[in-house]
């Protein structure tokens, strides 16, 4: 283990862990949820003021994004993306290997690197392992994750495994450049970490033989990639199970991307303890929101006179103040308040439902609050 962070477990239960990660920003306490701020900012007008009133311990921004704009080396200028964004805790960004794939247009993969379109002017852009791994390091990141090819869940076999191949040797290749960055006397942040990522697809004999190499390479984290793009809940479950054994215990384990809330209690119980994903944020911002009794819809009429908190008893900021009426009326106007406000509450439901996951984990009692969590949703009482 590097002196760049320790990584502890400190309860299992089958399973489910609970642990502690100590790093150069700050400590994370796992199981966490990242908030998705892309740009280096929550969609929906949250400031890093509001993120520490909402138990955010991690944010997660994107380096194809900051590369394309504001521009990494100006980050860099600026003294890195912490003190660019005013966020001093743990920050981690994608590779921009996901978001090469998924927004960009025509694109190109060969063994260097992919070269494809930017989605905002269009010009041709280069990006490789190294090229990531170089931005990511300007940007001064608490947590890089590698360059990968994340393959469609619907990929023939013959498509994955010479994909999953050369996502293998481009991380050969960032765990190299990752060294010689953080050696280097003007790096930032020179105990930036690199989590590897597992792909595969659905096959899961390609995942097991993949999450074997890249567990040799003795990286900082690793990242289960290329789910929750198309396959079903239970085949995801069944990746998970089949995958998460044969990467090391006594490292983060995080699910890229993933989830609603019943996928991160699903994937906690398999072994998951790093989730990140644009739901809360998304759906806050169409007046969707996230609550102990189901998800409800705040655009429906039975809420144009109710006095009610989103989500009564609710601790949240948004809660102790506001009612269901006043923020449907700040939707419907098209006011920037009505969806600040629900992206806030949401935000705020998946980090609470962190920290109950890690108290029930803590008591040896996740299975239990795992089922009555889960019971609880469905109720949806209006
Ligand atoms: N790779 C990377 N980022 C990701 C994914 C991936 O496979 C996913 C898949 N759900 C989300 N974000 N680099
Ligand atoms: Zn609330």
């Amino acid at each position: 283990m590097s002196e760049k962070m320790t990584y502890k477990v400190l309860k299992q239960e089958g399973r489910a862990k609970r642990a502690v990660m100590e790093t150069v920003h700050g400590t994370i306490q796992t199981p966490v949820f990242m908030n998705v701020g892309t740009v280096a900012a929550i969609k929906g007008a949250v400031s890093t003021e509001d993120l520490e009133g909402l138990g955010t311990q991690v944010e997660l921004s994107n380096t194809y994004h900051l590369h394309v704009r504001p521009g990494d080396e100006k980050i860099k200028a600026m003294g890195g993306l912490h003190r660019f964004m005013s966020w001093n805790k743990p920050i981690l960004t994608d590779s921009g290997g996901f978001q090469v794939f998924s927004l960009a247009g025509l694109r190109k993969i060969k063994e260097e690197g992919v070269t494809f379109r930017c989605h905002i002017d269009g010009h041709k852009i280069f990006m490789g392992p190294e090229e990531s791994m170089r931005i990511q390091s300007n940007l001064a990141s608490t947590i890089a994750m590698a360059f990968d090819e994340c393959a469609p869940a619907k990929a023939e076999r013959s498509y994955v495994q010479p994909s999953v191949d050369r996502t293998t040797r481009w991380l050969e290749r960032c765990k190299k450049e990752m060294a010689r960055l953080n050696s280097l006397d003007d790096t930032i942040n020179k105990q930036q970490l690199l989590f590897g990522i597992n792909q595969g697809a659905i096959y899961s004999d390609i995942r097991v033989e993949h999450a074997k190499r890249i567990t040799d390479l003795d990286l900082d984290g690793y990242a289960v990639g290329g789910l929750a793009v198309g396959e079903t809940h239970e085949e995801m479950y069944h990746i998970l199970e089949e995958t998460v054994p044969y990467l090391p215990v006594d490292k983060p384990t995080y699910l890229m991307g993933v989830g609603t809330p019943a996928n991160i209690l699903e994937a906690v119980e398999r072994g998951v303890d790093f989730f990140d994903c644009v739901y809360p944020t998304r759906n806050g911002r169409h007046g969707h929101l996230y609550t102990n009794f189901g998800k409800i819809n705040l655009f429906n009429a039975q809420y144009e006179l109710d006095m009610q908190p989103i989500e009564p008893g609710c601790q949240c900021p948004v809660c102790r103040r506001y009612s269901r009426a006043y923020i449907r009326h700040l939707l419907k106007a098209k006011e920037m308040l009505g969806m600040r406000l629900c992206v806030m509450h949401n935000l705020y439901f998946y980090n609470t439902m962190m920290t109950e996951i890690r108290d029930a984990l803590d008591k040896g009692e996740f299975a239990a609050y795992k089922k009555r969590k889960l019971d609880g949703m469905q109720r949806i009482v209006y």
